[in-house]
């Protein structure tokens, strides 16, 4: 029988069919020895007992962080203030879920709080409406605008994104009328206190949406430099350079068409691209001095090397993903 993972505890696996019967489960042995790692959201197939998982469908897609499979859309949660505003940490959420090729929405929370709405929405839909981005102003604690977010949700499979604190469990009780916990702001440092500590789905008759638990350490330290303007189409669409190996962080405007144009791309925008650029060009160096260092110990020992083509050319989760469809094929 197929069933999909709501919820993961420990060893445990709680699962719902098309039918709405839970099963709590286990994983079978060859699974864990196999290395596959069962995400909520997946969709797997249960042992005639209904007591084991025993395979993993195919995937429609799958986010690393936080950890859950089969989206629909992915809806950014940020406040607008308490905590402030931080626009690379939502262009950090953006580009990485654009990475992934997961349709996302923006939601900026806690409109009660502003007292220039106006202006901030202005400013706001200027960045991003253009980048294709819906954009949803709201209140989740006092349930305002929440008509036209939930239209957009229906019979989708959301999953709420965003730092602690930013409104994500507030946001799905306000949708549902659930009653899940959540946290105070802390006084000492301006954020969420992490009160959602595990990723869950809830089904409800029209949607399903999970919560899952903020989180701040998201880097760039899987991509290559001159693959990263391919997640900022704003940037992108000047990046006609002097040079191709151009990362458009120069600022000589005869050689890089970026820097001759930045007039007109958002500040934080680029902003937020030099900074995640700076971790790609750490990941690089990482991995060329690991490679250096492996082809080193290969030719010391003895070993012939068998491919010239180093680690610096591939990409962390991109090879995940493919192992993991992978081994589903040899089951
Ligand atoms: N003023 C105001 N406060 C809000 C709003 N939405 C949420 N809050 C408050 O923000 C705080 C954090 O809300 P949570 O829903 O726990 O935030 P979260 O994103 O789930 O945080 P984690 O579970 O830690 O990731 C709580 O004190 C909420 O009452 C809103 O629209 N306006
Ligand atoms: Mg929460
Ligand atoms: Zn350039």
């Amino acid at each position: 029988m197929e069933a999909q993972v709501y919820k993961i505890h420990s060893d445990f696996y709680y699962l719902k069919n098309n039918k709405g019967c839970e099963y709590t489960c286990k994983l079978r042995e060859i699974l864990k020895k196999q290395k596959i790692e069962i995400l909520v959201g997946d969709f797997v197939e249960l042992s005639k007992d209904n007591n084991f998982i025993v395979s993993l469908k195919k995937r429609k897609n799958f986010l690393p962080r936080p950890k859950c499979a089969n989206i629909d859309l992915a809806v950014v949660v940020c406040a607008l203030l308490e905590p402030d505003l931080d626009f690379i940490q939502l262009n950090r959420y953006l580009t990485f879920l654009k990475y992934h090729n997961i349709q996302t929405a923006i939601c900026f929370n806690k409109e009660d709080l502003d007292k220039n709405l106006e202006a901030t929405k202005k400013s706001i839909e200027k960045i991003y409406k253009p980048l294709g981005y819906e954009i949803f102003f709201i209140s989740a604690k006092n349930k305002e605008n929440l008509d036209i977010l939930s239209n957009h949700i229906k019979n989708k499979t959301t999953v709420l994104c965003g730092s602690s604190g930013a409104g994500k469990t507030t946001l799905l009780n306000s949708l549902s009328n659930e009653n899940l916990k959540t946290g105070q702001i802390s006084q000492k440092t301006k954020r969420g206190t992490h009160t959602t500590r595990h990723c869950e789905i809830l089904e409800f008759d029209e949607f399903k949406i999970m919560d899952t638990p903020g989180f701040s350490c998201l880097k760039f330290d899987f991509m290559l430099p001159n693959e990263l303007v391919n997640y900022f189409d704003d940037i992108k669409k000047y990046a006609n350079c002097k040079y191709s190996n151009c990362l458009h962080n120069v600022d000589e405007k005869d050689i890089c068409a970026v820097a001759d144009n930045l007039d007109k791309i958002d500040k934080s925008r680029y902003q937020s691209y030099l900074c995640f650029l700076q971790e790609t060009l750490a990941y690089k160096n990482k991995i060329s001095k690991q490679s250096i260092k492996e082809e080193n110990f290969n030719k010391n020992s003895g070993k012939k090397v068998l491919t010239k083509i180093s680690k610096r050319k591939r990409q962390n989760s991109r090879n995940t993903q493919n192992q993991q469809y992978k081994n589903l094929k040899d089951f």
